[in-house]
């Protein structure tokens, strides 16, 4: 018997619902004790059964109406209550449960993390905590009270304000707090634990004072300054752009090392992953300050796309992820640059979402049948989800946007919607038809676009031809057409560009494309235009037109818009791997295009004019990037081809990469967007030049002067990805200094995962043993296995197999310890269809091994179910 599957097509509301929650915590890591009073009110008249969610605790008692009560039905997910007809309109149960937050390693429900204890709720730990109606359409208020020892755990934390608190006899200490609005299970939090706080006041719009608390280990306060200045620019920022202020008097914000994902949004109180709280010059790098900014802003942004307006059920749960993604995109583009935001979305969507579509685990952005929730906090959910909202706005344009979001929230405040509700108010604001624009909600798969054009030189037309098509999918064959924003400009070769016109008038730059096959028609247009296509990425599609090499140069060069820029250069990158890799298939020898190296030559030489851009444009696309254009991977010709790319463009560039090094000068360590693009192109430089004959000299250098993480690990990078000969010395002398900080050292471990070193496997296997791993921190094996997993493509596909069987043995140990990370590492293996026959069979194997295990969670299960079907 497995885990069953449930359909979004059977939703039901709830027979009952909890109406007032009162919990006691008496804590204490080997044993805690949870009492939970709640009101619960009948919904459906005619029901008794009362049935609530609850496992992986001890179950003690039950009482209804202050009664002892006996008429239950237990199994291994729930208890069922048999309810008196004179009683069950309404009435009171108590329910006490224990718990050992030390041995529960699942991090979910209440775990112990470092010292402190603290729980992960969504989207099904409450019931870990006790019996409970345990879905997100049951909005109750909650009354938490903790007792705990004081010295161990000085802080007692949980959802809302706190009311009251005193010391017991026995040198424990309790706080009650309580939170007036109602809200779902998922969101409840508790933690207790000593900490450095960081305190700051915000003061909203409409002049409340809120009180700003982070909570971090003893000695972190001084890395927790820029969390508190993200989320003040965050409050700020939500006010400004959305209208939407803070609620409550208190807003805290809790560190911990051991952690399933990046953060939870829990009312009031959100709990963090460490990783993306603690930040400065030394242990940070620029990427990890912008990762902190944006993930402090999306927890934040839940407070009304998430708590106040949360979810009818977890189907739904795009409605809150969509929206928020891109509401914290939203942000950082507006705080930050547009334009390297929207590139750093769309490389991100094109290769990780792009392959979950196309494989085993593919389904829409609202999941139609889901075994275990936690598979669904997914790439699709997340960033596609985010795609259709941005969709929407460029549909709809800022305002009405806005006017949709207002009516969406004042409709639904303190209530948990659907997505259907969102659309819905979308639609009401604006007046734009969306019926068939609702079909992203549930089709699943990468539309394809293809556009072929024709040029009428003798009636100055230039024409269009776009066709639309879905292909089939894992979890759907049949697709129909989408409403699909399709975003161009016309350039002229010398790079000005054209305005769109028909018939005499100016016409939108967004062409809605509905049918299979649509003919676009613009006229005036006195020479034939080099076509920039899905501009901005104005929707999450591949797109086909048969560019020249010499019209994607035209773009790189002259295109006012820096995505287009970029976009081409992708295109140009593509055409010069997939050339090369059918030579290296072949044994001929390798060649890069002269004039792709003159273009990029020339975007160099000119890096002042945009200097970020200049970056993204001269970075080649990651192995994994490159390999998502394939219909069978070859993981082996693409790190070789791409390896022959790095160094011809690094010879060819040698000179100006090395004046460009040495005119970067920052002085003391800034995180300004302006020193961020600076020391981002020079290490880019460097990175080019580790290919070089000055590489070994260079990256050795960089490395004892950096006075900052970004230029230490940049050197590290380098030193190890072109195996340089101070490679080994660097490796040791980063490892002596920070051995003792686990976040730092999975920088280390990921740099060790993803070498190119033949012998990269049994490197990863005897760091497991090393002092700062720790199999049961999620930071750990993500940044090592995860790392070598998902990211060294050569390495874990070898042939023989090696990296499949590795990480088998350590799915089967994770199944037990941790499920919910072992579904995330599982990913690579399960969509084994992108490889050739005997890549399959070994992964098919490794699968089929795990599929055997006993007690296979559900998280794995449904995963290995879906590929091997
Ligand atoms: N809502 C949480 C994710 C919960 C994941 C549960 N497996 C964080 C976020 O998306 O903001
Ligand atoms: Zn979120």
């Amino acid at each position: 018997m497995h885990a069953k599957a449930k359909y979004r097509k059977d939703y039901k509301t709830p027979d009952f619902t909890v109406t007032d929650i009162s919990l006691d915590f008496q804590l204490d890591p080997q044993k805690t004790r949870v009492t939970a009073i709640s009101r619960i009110k009948r919904l459906n008249g005619e029901s008794r059964e009362l049935r609530l969610d609850g496992h992986s605790f001890q179950f003690v008692s039950v009482k209804l109406n202050g009664r002892d009560f006996t008429d239950y039905q237990q199994n291994s997910e729930s208890l069922t209550l048999i309810l008196p007809e004179a009683e069950a309109d309404q009435f009171e149960l108590e329910i006490v449960t224990n718990l050992e937050p030390a041995a529960n390693t699942s991090l979910q429900g209440l775990y112990q993390s470092g010292e402190g204890i603290c729980t992960q709720c969504e989207a099904e730990g409450f019931r870990q905590i006790t019996y409970m109606l345990d879905r997100p359409d049951v909005l109750a208020r909650y009354t938490t009270k903790i007792t705990a020892d004081k010295s161990k755990y000085p802080y007692l934390l949980s959802n809302g304000n706190l009311v009251a608190s005193g010391d017991t006899e026995d040198g424990r200490h309790w706080v009650e707090w309580k939170d007036p609005f109602p809200k779902p299970s998922y969101l409840f939090a508790l933690v207790a634990g000593d900490f450095d706080v960081l305190h700051d006041v915000f003061v909203t719009k409409s002049g409340r004072e809120v009180t700003l608390a982070l909570y971090v280990d003893r000695g972190n306060a001084e890395r927790a300054h820029w969390a508190m200045q993200s989320l003040k620019n965050a409050m700020k920022w939500d006010e400004t752009r959305f209208n939407l202020e803070y609620d409550l008097d208190i807003y805290m914000i809790v560190a911990v090392d051991f952690f399933n994902m990046g953060a939870m949004e829990n009312k009031g109180l959100n709990i963090f992953n460490s990783k993306f709280v603690l930040a400065n010059p030394q242990t940070a790098t620029d990427e990890d300050y912008l990762a902190v900014e944006s993930v402090i802003a999306h927890e934040y942004f839940h407070n009304w796309t998430g708590n106040r307006v949360t979810c009818r059920d977890w189907f739904q749960l795009s409605l809150k992820e969509g929206l928020t993604v891109f509401r914290d995109q939203e942000f950082s583009s507006d705080t930050g640059s547009r334009a390297v935001n929207r590139i750093n979305n769309v490389k991100f969507l094109r290769t990780a979402q792009f392959a979950e579509d196309a494989g085993p685990m593919s389904h829409p952005i609202r999941p139609e049948k889901v075994i275990e929730m936690n598979n669904f906090y997914t790439m699709t959910v997340y960033e596609k989800g985010a795609e259709v909202i941005r969709m929407l706005h460029t549909l709809l344009g800022e305002k009405a946007f806005q006017a949709g979001m207002a009516l969406y929230i004042a409709e639904n405040d303190g209530k948990a919607a659907t997505c259907e509700d969102f659309v819905s108010a979308m639609e009401r604001a604006s007046g734009v038809d969306l019926a068939q624009f609702r079909r992203w909600y549930s089709q699943s798969g990468t539309p394809e676009l293809t556009v072929s054009d024709e040029f009428d030189e003798k009636h100055h037309i230039y024409r269009l031809n776009v066709s639309q098509m879905t292909p089939p999918t894992a979890d759907q064959m049949d697709k129909v057409n989408l409403h699909i924003p399709l975003k161009i400009a016309f350039y002229d070769e010398s790079g000005m560009s054209l305005s769109l016109q028909k018939d005499g008038q100016t016409v939108s730059d967004v062409l809605d494309v509905i049918h299979t096959d649509q003919i676009f028609e613009f006229h005036n247009i006195y020479h034939r235009p080099v076509p920039a296509l899905l501009c901005d990425f104005s929707a999450p599609v591949k797109l086909d037109y048969d560019y020249t090499t010499k019209q994607l140069i035209t773009l790189l060069k002259f295109a006012k818009n820096e995505f287009v820029r970029w976009d081409a250069v992708q295109m140009l990158f593509n055409a010069e791997l997939r050339r090369n890799l059918s030579n290296y298939q072949q044994g001929l020898s390798l060649d890069f295009s002269a004039e792709i190296l003159t273009a990029l030559y020339q975007v160099l030489e000119n890096y002042s004019q945009d200097v970020e851009l200049t970056t993204l444009i001269l970075t080649l696309p990651k192995e994994t990037e490159f390999a998502e254009s394939f219909k069978v991977i070859d993981p082996e010709g693409i790190a070789a081809v791409r390896q022959f790319m790095l160094r011809t463009i690094a010879d060819n560039l040698k000179e100006l990469l090395l004046k460009v090094y040495n005119q970067i000068r920052l002085e003391t360590y800034r995180v300004t967007s302006q020193d961020i693009a600076l020391r981002g192109l020079k290490n880019l430089c460097l990175y080019y030049l580790a290919f070089t004959n000055l590489g070994n000299n260079l990256v050795n250098k960089h490395y004892l002067y950096a006075d900052n993480m970004t230029d230490c690990l940049a050197a590290l990078n380098a030193a190890t990805k072109a195996q340089l000969a101070c490679q080994e010395n660097l490796l040791s002398d980063f490892e002596s200094k920070w051995q003792h900080d686990g976040l730092v050292m999975d920088k280390w471990f990921a740099l060790q995962a993803t070498r190119p070193n033949e012998n990269v496997l049994m490197n990863v296997v005897q760091l497991m043993d090393h002092p700062s791993f720790n199999f049961n921190n999620p930071n750990r094996v993500r940044a090592l296995i995860g790392s070598f997993a998902a990211q060294n493509l050569k390495a874990f596909h070898s042939a023989d197999g090696a990296g499949y069987r590795f990480l088998t043995d350590i799915l089967i140990r994770l199944n037990d310890t941790n499920p919910q990370v072992a579904s995330r590492l599982i990913e690579p293996l399960i969509r084994f269809a992108r490889y050739d026959a005997q890549r399959q069979t070994l992964m098919k194997r490794a699968l089929e091994r795990l599929s055997e295990v006993e007690n296979l969670s559900k998280d794995l299960f449904e995963k290995i179910e879906k590929a091997l079907q």
